[in-house]
């Protein structure tokens, strides 16, 4: 009796001094994406950052890169979760997704809020207008500075941030929930114009095959902005081990390779870096 206590004790001892070294405390995010099988990455589904078709397939620069990263980090699915951008940070802190690939733009506020890899995806603004552009607006000031103009943009996104930024009145910054939305208020002169980065403007307009709309691009006076892949606090490992396969990728050619089908530039992306970004 005295033996099996013993050796029960001696088993239960050995199996404390296992948790000890190697349990979950040791254990990163990468081993447990590992064990899942799949990441979940958060998409806004803008093409052609990222995008769902009627299938369900997800595609788009942002979630093919990582796709790409995550196979070579053993992890072979990506599972996406459509999220207004301005509920993506939120949603990553709250575990509801692994990291987000989404074009989130790097900025100082969301790089104190979360874990960025180095750049992926970069874009400048642009606006989606009237044909001829009645109001002359090159700037998110000229539509601050005309009187009751009205601009959309996605809630909480970076775009947003940039009309109310240049004195565009809050009632006057309409949040639009997606890109088909936009589209159809410009043309039923809802708002005057929808602000998105320029590539996503630009399948706006190519897929609405409408001659009564028009594209500003560049927004005057708008930066050109880079996404990363935005990971949660905490997983700073995980975002090395996806750095190195970033960088790896951008040395090789792959990532061009990836990217620039969609339209986006690999020599912008590695023409810059997140300290650079998240410091502008
Ligand atoms: O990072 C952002 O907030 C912006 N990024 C994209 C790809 N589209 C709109 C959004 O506001």
């Amino acid at each position: 009796m005295k033996m099996k206590t013993t050796i029960a004790g001696a088993a239960g001892l050995a199996m404390l001094a296992s948790f000890a070294v190697s349990g979950p405390a040791m254990a990163d995010k990468l081993e447990d994406l590992k064990a899942q099988g799949f990441a979940r990455v958060a998409i806004a589904n803008e093409p052609p950052f990222t995008a769902v078709a009627a299938d369900g397939k997800v595609s788009g620069a942002a979630p093919d890169v990582a796709r790409e990263i995550f196979k070579r980090l053993g992890i072979d699915e990506i599972v996406a979760s459509i999220s207004e951008y301005g509920a993506m940070i939120p949603g990553l802190q709250a575990g509801r997704f692994d990291v987000v690939t989404a074009g989130l733009f790097m900025k100082p506020e969301r790089c104190a809020a979360v874990v960025y890899s180095e750049p992926v995806l970069c874009d400048a603004e642009a606006l989606l207008v009237k044909k001829g552009n009645p109001k002359g607006f090159q700037s998110y000031a000229d539509i601050a500075n005309s009187e009751g103009a009205t601009v959309g943009a996605p809630g909480g996104g970076t775009e947003e941030k940039l009309a109310l930024d240049a004195g565009v009145p809050r009632d006057r910054v309409i949040v639009v929930p997606d890109g088909q939305s936009g589209l159809k208020m410009v043309q039923d002169g809802r708002i005057d114009a929808y602000s998105l980065p320029v590539l996503s403007i630009n399948d706006l307009m190519m897929k609405a095959n409408d001659p009564n709309l028009a594209v500003v691009a560049p927004v005057v006076g708008a930066p050109v902005y880079c996404d990363g892949a935005a990971f949660k606090k905490g997983d700073e490992a995980l975002r090395d081990a996806y750095d190195v396969e970033l960088a790896k990728m951008k040395e090789s050619g792959e990532f061009a390779k990836i990217i620039e089908p969609y339209g986006f530039s690999a020599a912008a992306a590695m023409s810059t870096s997140r300290e650079k970004l998240c410091s502008q």
